[in-house]
């Protein structure tokens, strides 16, 4: 019934429009044809004109002759000649034929044979009149009236006009027929297709890939909305078997039975730095390390990272490694040296530069060098060369960090065919025409299908990666189990949210109340104690939205001056990538709007905004998390984001309002946060206002959720769910093995 009302909704219009182009076809036609009849009928007057000349010229020599008369008769017994007229040059009908018209005159005659379509109608049917001169050798002698049949013109355009109809109407069935046959057809293949996916098959029928690509675009949409329902519904049912160490290191002996894990990434999680004469250690702020290092904690591995610290040199062995974290020694750090020149053109230059910026589409424009590319290219491989010199079998599982390392996984391979690499891509991945700008998107995209796994914070980060490579690579694309196979190697894509290790029981216990905390913060920033407080805390970086969040609380108390003196906002923001251009001029304007805002609204003992421009350590961040009636996380693209997490880790008491970017890989699963687009100030001002004036138990509602969701989905489950699928590759990987070792032996 639905197919047929479908069908209808393009039949009644096509049909409407035949009707039409018939309607309008017809007297076109009519008109065309005798156009072309009154053209043929002239020639043949003029030639019927001259073929009597001679003998109308005798004619009238002799006027009492009957001769011209009977010649006139026997013209016209031709069928289609029914009148003949002579008129002598001064317009006077001399002679004409039986039949013709005694009304016709010559002059009438005259003026009707100049018309386009000269026709009379005469006893019988149309006919069409003829004018033409009769000469002789001297010049023009008389004037001759033919007038001829025209009603076979008409039967023959009412032949053309059924022909055409029937022809109009033949055409019209058979495009509708062929369209209801091909659109029942591809129907019932896309409802059969999405019936299978819905069912869990995770099939859109070989019709999706092969015959209706048109229809793939909708396909990887569906796909991709399915899952993340799947994650929702996940979510919905509440907490699972909770990941934490324990269960991660068992799934590590049950999954990996004690492979070797090596993670590699840019930032060490433990820096040493000389301080006078005293190695200090410090801890970077970086949501990756904040992430991969409890993994690490729970199954002691290694990890590859660059030695950027003062004093990291003192403090390795002779293979430059040290034990960490300093004190527990729970896992290796292998050290690797950069020149000045290495790290600028690698890090600062093509990593910083170029690809974040590419892939965060935040308003900056990526700078792409040619030398800044050599020096990646070789800093990835003297990587991939630590990553082989650590590795104590064929096989040890790589976990390769972040955007730094693009083209280390196909150096991995290279070197050990048998490893499970699994990449994760710490930031967004853009759509394939951002991507597109790139000069050397190719190999970028080559290296990382050296990857086993390939993971993403969101469906929609790994669904712009399929596309991009899709768009620019000669890769198979397998949409249904989200594997790309490129060269002889598969690379399975999918996505695992991040998120922050749980606080445990000992570390809440080391909290202080959060009364006690907001007195601290308050004391510290000489604010009476009934002062309400937001806060920010991020890298000073320019996608995280920090302009933008200033501008909300100006326009805040614009628009409510009763905050004034009464409200605060609270910007943490550790110092990074300083040395870059666009990093100084961004933070050089975070301080002329904090200073424009404060002179604006500030006064004796009252600064609106306070802006720390320093690196905290965890314990400071807790008790800021804690003391603040909200926190702003505005990023204009995160990846993930992990600052709203640990706010949300931080408030046991269940109070407190988060206001999260929609653009934050985190908003997806954040939604009892007040969303708001960043780039609109207003709509960030009215969630400030909003949070600012929340009644508790709303709060409350909000925060409990947040809490129940962070608390499931944390770091080890985001660990846990990639070793998982580690593991069954692996097993696949060592069972397709063992057939292959055996097969010789079963043809034999
Ligand atoms: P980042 O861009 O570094 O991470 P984010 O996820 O917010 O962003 O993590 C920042 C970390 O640094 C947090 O753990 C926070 O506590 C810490 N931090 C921020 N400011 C600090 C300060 N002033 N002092 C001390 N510590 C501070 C990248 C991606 C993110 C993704 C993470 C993890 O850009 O989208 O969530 O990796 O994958």
């Amino acid at each position: 019934m639905n197919t047929l009302r479908l069908q209808l909704r393009f039949l009644v219009p096509l049909v409407l429009t035949l009707i039409a182009a018939a309607y309008l076809a017809v007297p076109l036609m009519d008109r065309l044809t005798l156009r072309w009849f009154s053209r043929d009928l002239n020639l043949r007057g003029s030639l019927v004109t001259k073929t009597l000349s001679d003998s109308i010229a005798e004619g009238l020599q002799e006027p009492g002759s009957s001769r011209m008369q009977s010649l006139f008769n026997r013209v016209v017994q031709d069928e289609r000649l029914v009148g003949i007229g002579l008129c002598s040059l001064d317009g006077e009908l001399l002679r004409r034929s039986p039949g013709f018209p005694r009304s016709l005159t010559c002059a009438k005659a005259e003026v009707i044979g100049q018309q386009d379509e000269p026709q009379i109608r005469i006893e019988g049917g149309p006919a069409h009149v003829g004018f033409y001169p009769v000469t002789d050798e001297n010049g023009p002698i008389a004037q001759l009236i033919l007038l001829q049949d025209l009603s076979f013109v008409e039967h023959r355009s009412q032949d053309t006009q059924k022909y055409l109809i029937i022809l109009i109407a033949g055409l019209g069935g058979i495009i509708a027929l062929i369209t209801v046959v091909v659109a029942q057809l591809s129907w019932r293949g896309w409802v059969s297709g999405a019936r299978a996916l819905l069912r869990g098959e995770g099939l859109i029928s070989p019709l999706m890939s092969s015959a209706a690509p048109e229809l793939a675009p909708f396909a990887a949409d569906l796909r991709a909305r399915l899952r993340d329902l799947e994650d929702e519904y996940r979510r919905s049912l509440g907490p699972e078997t909770e990941w934490n160490p324990e269960r991660l290191r068992a799934l590590l002996r049950s999954q990996l039975r004690g492979d070797q894990l090596i993670v590699v990434a840019n930032r060490e999680p433990y820096i040493h730095d000389k301080v006078g004469d005293e190695i200090v250690v410090k801890r970077p702020a970086s949501g990756l390390v904040t992430a991969v290092e409890p993994l690490l904690r729970a199954c002691s591995g290694t990890w590859i990272a660059h030695g950027s610290g003062t004093a990291d040199a003192e403090v390795v062995d002779a293979h430059d490694r040290v034990l960490v974290p300093p004190g527990k020694d729970e896992y290796t750090l292998r050290r690797l040296w950069l020149s000045e020149e290495e790290e600028k053109g690698y890090y600062y230059g093509f990593a910083n530069e170029g690809l974040w910026p590419l892939c965060h589409v935040a308003h900056v424009r990526p700078v792409f060098r040619e030398s800044d590319w050599e020096h990646y290219r070789a800093v990835n491989q003297r990587f991939a060369d630590a990553v082989v010199a650590e590795a104590r079998s064929e096989d040890p599982v790589v976990l390769v960090q972040d955007y730094h390392f693009a083209l280390l996984p196909a150096m991995i391979r290279k070197k050990l065919p048998r490893a499970t690499i699994l990449t994760f891509w710490h930031i967004p991945w853009p759509n394939p025409e951002s991507f597109g700008i790139c000069p050397w998107r190719q190999e970028i995209l080559e290296g990382m299908l050296g990857s086993t796994i390939l993971g993403f914070h969101t469906r929609f980060h790994c669904k712009n990666f399929i596309e991009t490579v899709d768009r620019y690579l000669e890769a198979r694309i397998e949409h249904e189990h989200s594997t790309i196979s490129f060269h002889d190697d598969s690379t399975f894509v999918e996505s695992y949210p991040i998120s922050i290790e749980w606080p445990t029981e000992q570390t809440q216990a080391a909290w202080l109340p959060v009364a006690q905390c907001r007195q601290n913060v308050l004391a510290r920033l000489g604010l009476p104690p009934d002062h309400r407080i937001a806060i920010g805390v991020d890298r000073f970086d320019y996608t995280k939205g920090i302009l933008e969040r200033i501008h909300a609380v100006e326009r805040l108390l614009e628009k409510h001056p009763e905050w004034i003196g009464q409200f605060s906002f609270v910007q943490i923001a550790a110092p990074s990538r300083g040395s870059l251009e666009e990093y100084k001029s961004f933070q050089e304007r975070i301080h002329a709007l904090t200073a424009r805002v404060n002179q604006r609204f500030g006064r004796e003992g009252y600064q609106p905004v306070h802006l720390l421009a320093v690196h905290h350590d965890q314990a400071a961040l807790y008790e800021l998390y804690r003391a603040a009636d909200a926190c702003m996380v505005t990023s204009l693209h995160d990846g993930m984001n992990l600052v709203c997490k640990e706010f949300v880790a931080a408030r046991d008491d269940e109070r407190g309002v988060l206001i999260l970017s929609r653009f934050a890989g985190a908003a997806r699963e954040m939604s009892q946060a007040l969303i708001v687009n960043p780039y609109h100030v207003e709509e960030t001002a009215d969630a400030l206002h909003r949070s600012l004036t929340m009644p508790e138990a709303e709060q409350r509602e909000r925060m409990a959720s947040l809490r129940m969701t962070v608390r499931e989905f944390n770091v080890y489950r985001w660990a846990g769910r990639m070793l998982t699928d580690a593991g069954r590759w692996r097993l696949r990987e060592r069972i397709e093995a063992r057939v292959q070792r055996h097969q010789p032996d079963l043809t034999t």
